[in-house]
């Protein structure tokens, strides 16, 4: 895969060019070279996982994907996309050209749903090593990466949560979390 970079905090994803590659005014998006757009990272990384016939981050069996299904999506709307709107309605986020129209109060309450979703995934990860089951997902990268934004917005972990804490130095200790890294 080649990596374009899109200068997001420059508004380079409000452009009627990106905008045409995806509607939505967000990256990532995987350009196919037959000009086919396809734009979410659970959809990238299903496409992804699945080139070779023998995927490894999104399940083999039923049982197995519909799991990792099930906790992604959780991690995803309660941590990752929580987090997102805590930083563009809590915090400047993006900056005045960008965050249209703010709701501060909108952004407490998504503080307090990220907050409640590290609980829900700490709780999944009693007695298991991976948010999905006994096999790394992409269940635990979409955690790892809402926990990360969690970071870097300031919102801040529950010191609670053993599990959660554990199971992320667990995904940071792994080569290709440390190469993303760093
Ligand atoms: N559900 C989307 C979320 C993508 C998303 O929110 N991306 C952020 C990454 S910085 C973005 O493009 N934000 C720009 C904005 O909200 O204006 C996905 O899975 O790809």
């Amino acid at each position: 895969v080649a990596f374009v970079t899109v200068d997001v905090p420059a508004g380079a994803h409000r452009t009627p060019a990106f905008l045409a590659l995806n509607p939505a005014g967000t990256v990532p998006v995987l350009e196919l070279d037959d000009g086919t757009t396809i734009a979410e990272c659970t959809a990238i990384t299903e496409y992804l996982d699945h080139l070779d016939g023998a995927p490894m981050l999104t399940g083999c069996t039923a049982r197995e994907r519909g799991l990792i299904h099930m906790v992604n999506r959780r991690a995803e709307a309660d941590v990752l996309d929580a987090v997102a709107a805590f930083f563009h309605h809590a915090t400047p986020g993006l900056g005045p050209a960008i965050e249209g129209r703010q709701n501060p109060e909108w952004g407490d309450r998504n503080q307090e749903r990220a907050l409640a979703g590290m609980h829900y995934l700490d709780a999944v990860l009693q007695g298991r090593a991976w948010l999905a089951g006994d096999v790394f997902s992409m269940a635990d990268i979409t955690a790892y990466a809402g926990m990360a934004f969690a970071d870097f917005v300031g919102l801040g972990l529950p010191q609670r949560c053993a599990h959660l804490l554990a199971w992320r130095e667990r995904v940071g200790s792994r080569p290709a979390t440390r190469r993303v890294a760093g």
